[in-house]
């Protein structure tokens, strides 16, 4: 809800009428703003699919929820940025390394956009990317696990918000700085005043490269910029492909109170940035190699394992000298959203406080560029003329703009957190032609494929700020909401309220028949290389080094091998490698100790994890299975024998044996 109370300051800073302090609060009746059929358009009959993935950034919650449209119902949440104890991420041995940083382990961020891959410009179901806001980081998304299978930290970097958009063929992810702050090309942040913020302060974009077959990432480049705070940005497409487009707000360089000192001027900036020119530098030895340090983690499905490696080299293009990569262009007011139209010919602006949309076009742009239109300079960076390089402006639209999407059809929707509402415009005309209330105070929008060159259309769905009176109280907290609208005709329609996790930012919506026919049911048994897997029951096996007992484990309805194990003693630590043997599809088992400080494990068909465990106390600890699995799943449990430290119980293990337990050490 960040913008609500700036968005109040501001409004009376700037004297906006009074009728515009209480947004969204004026009561609509619920009833009487869905009309018609809508119920038949969202139900999804039980053993019926629907019809689209919704993938929605988690905001503070730092993860991605998954959702089916039109029923609204909730799929799954994917653990990315923040630790989860319901599957272990970030607890289990195996997660803990995708959660590390520069900083060491990092178990929360705060995640707004998701972007989906494209190949030539449309969606092509492979991976979802997110970003870390706080600690600035990509994450990729496997939509064949809906896992998280790698997260970079982006260097020079703090405030990671217009990210993690895409080129047009997936290329690249682009990170920009929201805060801009002292910088040295040491990778130092050094000890100066922040009132020396004009002077010292720096912003860079960066380009995270995109592996074609694999999906890794690396940092391919940076460009230094001035010190301002970039908010969001599009990739460029079609003809516009080559370049990248970034809002630019506090262009007044402010560095305190900026709800006033960075709305003084009438317009600040949207960033023109030609990354193949960029490329093209690089390749030809014009960056600047600069030392930083930024971790890298990979999760590697063929151990079920993730690794992080610290790096400690990017190369820096600065656009004072290589003057034609970077233009701005004037943006009225404190611009938010920063959207390309599916033709990739129109880039829309939406300054919160402005009260026009104004609508660029690609083709003036090239040639003010050409032309040498130039209003003069901002810290050696090149003004293009605003009237050189506008298509138009739409007036009065709403109140207190911030994004837009598109439906393939012309048309624009741009949400208004202020006026609390939908309004959908002719790009072409610019022109006003339908406008709906959201309840209350839109954030994002999503139409589904609206930034790719090939919307899917259907549907436009409202990522609302404040939820008031829409559900049942549960006190002060409230459950966040989306709101899903038909746009099939030429009136958008209500259709239907369901509630988020998190605080949704940007979500994207994919047809779901690109997606469910590659999901993964199992990992194979035989592929799983996890250093301590157990393939089969005869591999299960307990041994120590020195002070580490490692149990090789297995899982499979309705047991576990071994189930009784002795020897441990106070002083140690336990790692329980547990193995899943099942080869069936959604027959998951899980893990938990008595006393265990972390997690549950919820091990997958054919995947090993691990759960650390240091008992504190002497005795018999039950453990058992936490996934209801089978009928017998109540007698799937084991025990622990923990004796004294220096003890001489020797250490066995079995399943099954009555008697005492024997077995093998190692
Ligand atoms: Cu508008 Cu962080 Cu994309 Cu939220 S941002 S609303
Ligand atoms: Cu395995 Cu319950």
């Amino acid at each position: 809800m960040k913008y609500k109370h700036f968005l109040l300051l501001i409004a009376a800073a700037v004297a906006l009428p009074s009728v515009l302090l209480t947004p969204g609060c004026k009561p609509h009746n619920p009833v009487s703003a869905v009309e018609g059929d809508a119920a038949g358009k969202v139900y999804v009959a039980p053993g019926k699919y629907d019809e689209f993935y919704n993938i929605v950034s988690g905001g503070f919650s730092g993860q991605v929820s998954v959702y089916g449209l039109p029923s609204g119902r909730l799929f799954r949440v994917i653990p990315v940025f923040s630790v989860n104890p319901e599957s272990g991420w970030g607890y289990s041995e195996e997660t803990k390394p995708m959660l590390n940083t520069s900083h060491g382990f990092v178990p929360w961020d705060d995640s707004h956009h998701i972007a989906l891959s494209t190949t030539n410009g449309e969606h092509d179901g492979r991976w979802a990317f997110v970003n870390g806001n706080n600690t600035p980081r990509i994450a990729r998304i496997s939509l064949s696990t809906f896992r998280t299978e790698e997260i970079i930290e982006i260097p020079n970097s703090s405030g990671n918000h217009s990210s993690p958009f895409l080129t047009e063929n997936s290329e690249y992810a682009v990170a920009g700085t929201r805060f801009s702050y002292p910088m040295d090309d040491d990778d130092s942040n050094p000890d100066v005043g922040i009132g020396t913020y004009k002077q010292n302060f720096k912003g860079t974009v960066s380009f995270i490269g995109i592996d074609k077959a694999s999906g890794r990432m690396g940092v391919s480049f940076q460009v230094l910029l001035p010190g301002v705070n970039f908010d969001l940005s599009r990739g460029g497409r079609g003809p516009s492909k080559d370049w990248f487009f970034f809002s630019c707000y506090n262009t007044e360089q402010a560095n305190t109170l900026l709800e006033v000192n960075a709305s003084q001027k009438d317009k600040d900036f949207i960033m023109a940035l030609n990354w193949k020119k960029c490329e093209e530098y690089v390749k030809a030895g014009k960056g600047k190699k600069s030392k930083v340090s930024y971790a890298h983690n990979i999760y590697d499905e063929k151990t079920h394992s993730a690794t992080s490696t610290i790096e400690h080299e990017t190369i820096v293009l600065d656009p004072k000298e290589l003057k034609d990569i970077v233009y701005f262009m004037p943006c009225p007011k404190s611009p938010h959203g920063c959207d390309v139209d599916p033709t990739g010919e129109y880039i829309c602006g939406s300054g919160k406080l402005a009260a026009v949309i104004p609508v660029f076009s690609f083709t003036k742009i090239q040639k003010a560029i050409a032309d040498k239109s130039f209003e003069g300079e901002f810290d050696g960076i090149p003004v293009l003329k605003y009237d050189a390089v506008l298509h138009g402006e739409v007036k009065k639209p709403g109140l207190g703009p911030l994004h837009t999407e598109f439906d393939g059809k012309g048309f624009a929707y741009t949400s208004f957190f202020v006026s609390s509402e939908i309004v959908k415009w002719n790009i072409e005309k610019l022109e006003v032609v339908d406008r709906v209330p959201t309840y209350y105070s839109i954030g994002h929008l999503c139409v589904p494929g609206g930034p790719t060159r090939k919307p899917h259309g259907k549907y436009v769905i409202a990522y609302n700020k404040i939820t008031k009176d829409r559900y049942l109280p549960t006190g002060p907290e409230l459950t966040q909401s989306a709101q899903l609208y038909d746009i099939s005709g030429d009136k958008m329609k209500l259709l239907l309220d369901f509630p988020t996790i998190g605080e949704p930012h940007y979500a994207e919506a994919i047809p779901a028949s690109l997606i469910s026919k590659n999901s993964v049911k199992i990992f194979k048994i035989e592929d799983n290389h996890h250093p301590y897997v157990a393939k089969g029951e005869k591999e299960a096996k307990v041994f120590r080094e020195g002070n580490k007992v490692h149990i090789n484990m297995t899982s499979i309805r309705s047991h576990f091998m071994p189930d009784n194990i002795e020897g441990v003693k106070m002083g140690d630590e336990v790692y329980f490698h547990v193995t899943n043997l099942e080869q069936d599809w959604d027959v998951p088992h899980g893990f938990a100790v008595k006393g265990a400080n972390n997690a549950e494990l919820l091990i997958m068909p054919g995947e090993t994890a691990t759960l650390k465990w240091v008992p504190d106390r002497v005795g018999v600890i039950a453990f058992y299975c936490t996934d209801f699995c089978s009928a017998l799943h109540q007698e799937m449990q084991g025990y622990v024998r923990v004796s004294p430290r220096g003890s001489n119980t020797p250490l066995t293990f079995s399943t099954g044996n009555k008697a005492e337990p024997t077995g093998a050490t190692k």
